[in-house]
């Protein structure tokens, strides 16, 4: 009888110190969890697979220009790193909150965090200068938005809790990556095309040219493909 009390009792310290274990081996996963959602937010790379992205906000890319040869973002002076851009759109029906969005190129590392809010309709641009701003007060390396002119994919992603979701990516090559040309979406699908208004593409190759004008700053337009655009113009409108 009292071989069997034993046995019971020892059966009992058992299961408990497996439910002790087991919760302890629950809380580690979770604070691994909790800190790699962290990790991604300070380092500014993303270290996971992205998990299967959130609901649709509207938010997206609209428009890319890699190659600048031209002072793009106003400030008196052509540097090649600060006047690359990228622009994007909010197509949704809300008002959407930015904070948590960021943005990189092909190598996942964070170029760009953004805050405030866009409304339906509107773009926000998001220049080579503002990129290496954020990067110097986040102390980070000051590298711009580091578009390549022969090819690369801009991703944008959106933080949701622990995770770093991708919300979509866009991929140029080396005909929407020259001189002065940006890729960009048009028409209700959103459809990419290349803006060359400022160095016509005459090839062969794909996107076709469309003769458009770049349009940073602002929904991307391709009504006035036929009219003689100046620079003039089109810096007075950026600004
Ligand atoms: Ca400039
Ligand atoms: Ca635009």
């Amino acid at each position: 009888m009292v071989r069997s009390w034993a046995i019971a009792l020892w059966v009992l310290v058992l299961a408990v110190a497996i439910a002790v274990v087991a919760g302890m081996v629950r809380r580690e996963a979770g604070v691994t969890r909790a800190e790699a959602g962290v990790r991604h937010a300070e380092d500014g790379a993303i270290h996971e697979t992205a998990a299967a992205p959130g609901a649709a906000t509207g938010i997206e890319l609209s428009e890319i220009l890699a190659g600048p040869a031209r002072d793009w973002d106003g400030d008196g002076a052509f540097v090649a790193r600060q006047d690359e851009w990228l622009e994007i759109r909010n197509g949704g029906a809300s008002v959407e909150a930015l904070v948590g969005y960021l943005v990189s190129d092909a190598d996942s590392t964070i170029r760009y965090a953004f805050t405030g809010s866009l409304a339906p309709g509107s773009v926000l641009l998001v220049t080579g200068r503002m990129a290496e701003d954020w990067q110097r007060a986040a102390s980070r390396t000051v590298s711009g938005l580091s578009l390549n002119n022969a090819g690369d994919t801009v991703r944008l992603f959106r933080i949701e809790g622990a995770d770093t979701v991708e919300v979509e990516s866009k991929t140029y090559n080396s005909i929407e990556g020259a001189t002065d040309r940006s890729t960009g979406r048009l028409g209700p699908a959103g459809t990419w095309v290349l803006f060359d208004g400022l160095n016509r593409y005459t090839g062969s190759g794909t996107p076709a040219g469309t003769g458009c004008n770049p349009t940073p700053g602002v929904m991307n337009d391709c009504s006035t493909a036929t009219e003689s655009t100046t620079w003039g113009k089109i810096k007075l409108r950026f600004r």
